[in-house]
């Protein structure tokens, strides 16, 4: 398959890792690629629905019914680069006769690596203290400074037990001696044995027996109209006094005011956020909170990471334009 004036014609929204817009050059010497990086605006993304077959896209895209629903489209695929895909309507791309595809499992262990990240950091302290060293604070160890607590032993709730919460408790349980429990509306779908939970990973029937049990609760479900606001001010007064709250999912899973209230109040030692209810805007008091570990949206931001996710979208769209199925459609 090749581009050309009569090939397909492909628009990518962003800049991605120099292999995959090398691959796609090679496959489609005219592709649209983004220079300047900058997110594209509802006009930018209706015009790219008009103008190529093929949109390559990522999560600061809004899909909205509005965007997909304009006239004149002759996009057939939208290949996300990213496995959430809470950013595209999927009910308008649908009826707008879009295909979309994500990119699961090569990001895997490498968000499940920063949701320990956040884990390490809130429960030692870890970004307070590199603060207050670059600020000329520290004077020297004394045995009672800065004193974090221990991951060992302590009880992890997952929300939400699909590849990514699945990973980060076997390396919490393995790695850290963390006790893992979970919760989800379903069994996990689990087809190699290699990505199950830990063995001993305990069930909870119910969001509310987790959150009492948690001393760290880490969110891994998919933002959804059913998950918005899980975390609110009910549930937040259902967790451990003192536990930490971490987010690797998406922003809209917490309701950030809320989170904000319970972490003034003392109710929740800490919070590692790496998404934002109002993404790429924090909200303001989470800023100043050193209780607080704030990470810039860095889940599957390596390398390696990011191009085997580029190429995974080639890879669903070779076979698209191929008129084979899909490998990763939604
Ligand atoms: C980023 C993610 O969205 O895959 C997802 O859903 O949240 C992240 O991997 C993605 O990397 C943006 O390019």
């Amino acid at each position: 398959m090749s581009g050309g004036a009569c090939g397909p014609q492909v628009v990518v929204t962003r800049r991605l890792p120099a292999p995959v817009e090398e691959a796609l050059r090679a496959r489609f010497p005219d592709v649209r690629l983004n220079a300047d990086d900058a997110a594209f605006t509802p006009e930018q993304l209706a015009q790219a629905l008009q103008e190529a077959d093929v949109v390559v896209t990522t999560v600061t895209d809004r899909w909205t019914p509005a965007v997909l629903g304009a006239s004149g489209v002759r996009a057939r695929l939208l290949a996300n680069v990213g496995v959430g895909v809470n950013h595209i309507d999927l009910a308008a791309a649908r009826a707008a006769g879009i295909t979309v595809t994500n990119t699961p499992d090569v990001l895997t262990e490498d968000t499940a690596d920063i949701a320990i990240a956040l884990v390490l950091m809130t429960l030692r302290r870890l970004g307070e203290g590199e603060r207050l060293l670059r600020a000329g604070i520290w004077t020297g160890l004394r045995p009672t400074f800065h004193l974090g607590r221990t991951l060992r032993g302590k009880v992890l709730g997952i929300v939400g037990y699909g590849r990514i919460g699945r990973a980060t408790a076997r390396i919490a349980a393995a790695g850290f001696g963390m006790r893992v429990v979970w919760h989800a509306p379903r069994d996990p779908r689990v087809d190699d044995p290699a990505t199950a939970g830990p063995p001993d990973a305990e069930r909870m029937p119910t969001l509310e027996a987790l959150l009492r049990a948690s001393d760290v609760v880490s969110l891994h479900c998919p933002a959804t109209p059913e998950t918005r606001h899980l975390v609110n001010a009910a549930t937040l007064a259902q967790m451990k006094p003192g536990a930490v709250l971490v987010n690797t999912a998406r922003g809209d899973v917490v309701d950030e005011a809320a989170l904000v209230a319970a972490l003034q109040a003392g109710a929740l030692a800490g919070a590692g956020l790496d998404v934002y209810e109002f993404e790429p805007r924090v909200t303001p008091a989470l800023l100043a909170m050193e209780q607080v570990v704030l990470l810039p949206h860095l889940g599957s931001a390596t390398v390696e990471t990011r191009s085997a996710m580029g190429m995974r979208a080639v890879a669903n769209l070779d076979a698209f334009l191929d008129g084979r199925p899909c490998p990763d459609a939604v």
